[in-house]
């Protein structure tokens, strides 16, 4: 059964469940929050951020267009100025989601953007929006979100707690939003649901959602950064299959294409590393799913494998990870638009263990972060 997606006009986010207008409360079981017992659009709607001194983006000052405090809804414009003592505080609607696999990757982001908008707060820990879930973990820093699955075990986060000073979850960090979503297609798409559902709740609009990631490169150098045009399954078909009942429901995997021709001219000015714009294949395991020859199960020759992936290249496909076909077709059929940007951690056609050092994979996982840094503060008009 085939389904029809299309972007939305008004900029809200579609949720497609007519259910939802007659519950009386919706909870978030896995990020902790619900529409009850959260002010979600208090949470996740305009919030004022206190900016610091001396900071370098900082002293590019922005002023908040309008009377602060008094504007709830809709899109702020923010202007370069001079700095006036009367607007203490920016304001700053929810424009940017950044989802990804590791907890640590996505609190370095939300770090990394309070430093590029030289938030208050900036080089501090930043506070978890899901503190009481030991599932999802999110950040925001002004107009980013940034969200992932959590590692750390729940029994951890007391102790935590009282060494970083992260307030409780009923109330809102005035930082970054960043948000983590594990691996793989069942935790990606059972956190998108809540959170398109969360920014429904909140009344968001316009809002860009970029999954930052890493996957294995095809015929490209090991550490450059491949962003999607279209995910595809492993028949490199543009399509992702859910079972709803016992149906199977085909949805469209195509990604926004001016956002990821927006985000390779943002890469020109990030000459260190090599950027490029393909298809991103993705699967549903790691080993025999990816054709590698070093899991616990292996029926297939090394000529076998070579030939899939080559037969990969020539469709186009330039790097394979396991989330893209969910999150590209969930996004497009709620009207959200939506960017893959995962930097390759090796070259599939070159080998399957991944090598290189901490230090260096380290760097490489900074790299899609980087360039996502540069296109918000871009979006924001700071440089
Ligand atoms: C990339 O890396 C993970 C597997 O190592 C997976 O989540 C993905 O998409
Ligand atoms: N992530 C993947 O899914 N595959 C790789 O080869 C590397 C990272």
């Amino acid at each position: 059964m085939a389904e029809t997606t299309a972007y939305s006009g008004s900029g809200l986010v579609l949720v497609k469940n007519p259910h939802l207008d007659l519950m009386e409360e919706d909870v978030l079981y896995h990020l902790d929050l619900g529409t009850k017992t959260h002010d979600l659009p208090a949470m996740f709607g305009d919030i004022k951020c206190p900016w610091t001194d001396g900071e370098e983006v900082a002293s590019r000052c922005f002023l908040w267009e309008g009377v602060p405090g008094t504007a709830t809804s809709g899109t702020i414009r923010l202007t370069r100025g001079t700095r006036s003592s009367s607007v203490p505080t920016l304001m700053f609607c929810l424009q940017f989601v950044c989802v990804g696999g590791s907890p640590n990757r996505m609190r370095a982001f939300a770090q990394l953007m309070q430093r590029q908008l030289g938030l208050a707060g900036a080089g501090e820990d930043v506070a978890d929006m899901c503190a009481g879930s030991d599932r999802y973990a999110m950040y925001r820093a002004g107009p980013v979100l940034s969200i992932s699955t959590k590692k750390t075990p729940r029994c951890l986060f007391p102790l935590k707690k009282m060494a970083v000073g992260i307030s409780s979850r009923k109330g809102h960090s005035t930082t970054l939003s960043s948000l983590q979503h594990g691996m793989g297609i069942p935790s990606i798409s059972i956190m998108l649901h809540e959170l398109i559902k969360l920014l429904h709740h909140a009344k968001c609009r316009d809002v860009t959602i970029i999954r930052i990631g890493t996957s294995g490169g095809l015929g490209i150098e090991a550490g450059s950064v491949v962003i999607t045009d279209t995910a595809v399954d492993s028949s490199f078909q543009p399509r992702f299959e859910q079972v709803v009942l016992d149906d199977v429901v085909v949805r469209s995997t195509e990604l926004d294409k001016d956002l990821a021709e927006e985000l390779l001219a943002c890469s020109r000015d990030i000459p260190d590393f090599p950027t490029l714009i393909g298809h991103t294949m993705c699967t549903y395991d790691f080993y025999e799913g990816q054709g590698r020859l070093d899991g616990a199960l292996c029926s297939f020759s090394s000529e076998k494998k070579l030939e899939y992936l080559r037969r990969a290249y020539d469709a186009g496909v330039r790097n394979i990870e396991m989330e893209s076909t969910a999150f590209a077709a969930l996004c497009r059929v709620c009207g959200l638009k939506a960017a893959v940007v995962c930097v390759a951690l090796l070259d599939r056609l070159e080998g399957d263990q991944i090598r290189a050092s901490h230090e260096v994979l380290w760097e490489y996982q900074q790299r899609p972060q980087r360039l996502i840094a540069a296109f918000i503060r871009k979006r924001l008009g700071l440089c």
